[in-house]
């Protein structure tokens, strides 16, 4: 393993799957349950608020019923010991890379513990329901959504993202299908800027043709092992 400067992580609902949260894509998924159109776009809110907002309470109460694991761990273990600079990007909405020890974690796709008011637009910490439609705490307009990206809106901080993509020098990739852009295409912006990249996952994603190397498996096995053998190669 070379000696890294500049890594660049990112996670997706793989990494929580054996925390007990549902994937999307997985038998039985997310996706399964509820057709995307009604549940994860603007249009679906505006239709059916009273779904949209239950299925995201619903998946809030999981979550806090949720432990990470150890992939988590290692990940804020790598955070905490690793000299370089290091970038940890989650399309994920649970908060379980900051219970596991991560103290900056990029949430691109929003977080289920943050409220948005469209009227004001302030965000407000949120760990309760939102079904009953409450008062956003700063306007009491209800107008409360989640604060989560749904498909067709802007992901947050893609310029960061993108400036460190463009300067990094190893992209690892860890429980995404590489399904939902612009995040799938982060590897080739990567491999773009001359980085090596690196998929870890329990079974090839759609992009793993992208990737330098592949190593399939659980998370909790791959993601503490390759922290090990980033720590141990790493300089001073
Ligand atoms: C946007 C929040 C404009 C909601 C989510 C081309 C360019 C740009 C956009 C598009 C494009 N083509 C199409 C689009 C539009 C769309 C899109 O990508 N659609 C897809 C369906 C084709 N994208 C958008 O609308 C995005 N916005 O484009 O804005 C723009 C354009 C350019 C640049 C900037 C802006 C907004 C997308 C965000 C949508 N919101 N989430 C919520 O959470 O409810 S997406 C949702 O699915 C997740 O957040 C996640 O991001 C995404 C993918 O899910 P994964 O995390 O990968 O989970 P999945 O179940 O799919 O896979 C799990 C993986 O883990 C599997 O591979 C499995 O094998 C593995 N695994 C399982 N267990 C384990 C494991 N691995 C390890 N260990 C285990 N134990």
């Amino acid at each position: 393993m070379a000696d890294f400067k500049r890594i660049v992580i990112l996670t997706g609902a793989g990494i929580s799957a054996e925390s007990g949260i549902d994937t999307f894509r997985a038998a039985g998924g997310l996706w399964e349950q509820h057709r995307i159109e009604d549940v994860a776009t603007p249009e679906g809110f505006a239709r059916n608020p009273g779904l949209v907002l239950g299925f995201y309470d619903t998946r809030r109460a999981a979550m806090a019923a949720a432990l990470p694991n150890p992939a988590h761990i290692a990940l804020a273990r790598l955070e905490r010991e690793f000299p370089g600079e290091l970038l940890l990007v989650t399309q994920n909405v649970d908060d379980l890379h900051e219970r596991g020890g991560s103290a900056r974690v990029l949430h691109m796709h929003g977080e289920l513990q943050s409220a948005l008011c469209a009227s004001c637009e302030m965000r407000t910490r949120w760990e309760g329901e939102m079904l009953g439609r409450p008062a956003c705490p700063v306007c009491q307009s209800r107008s409360l959504r989640p604060d989560i990206v749904w498909f067709g809106e802007m992901p947050y901080q893609m310029g960061r993202i993108y400036t460190a993509l463009e300067t990094c020098d190893l992209f690892v990739s860890i429980g995404t299908s590489g399904a939902v852009y612009p995040a799938a295409g982060f590897v080739q912006e990567a491999r773009a800027a001359g980085a090596h990249t690196l998929e870890l996952n329990l079974e090839p994603s759609e992009g793993s043709r992208l990737f330098h190397e592949s190593r399939l498996g659980p998370a909790s096995a791959l993601v503490p092992a390759w922290v090990e053998d980033v720590l141990s190669c790493a300089g001073p």
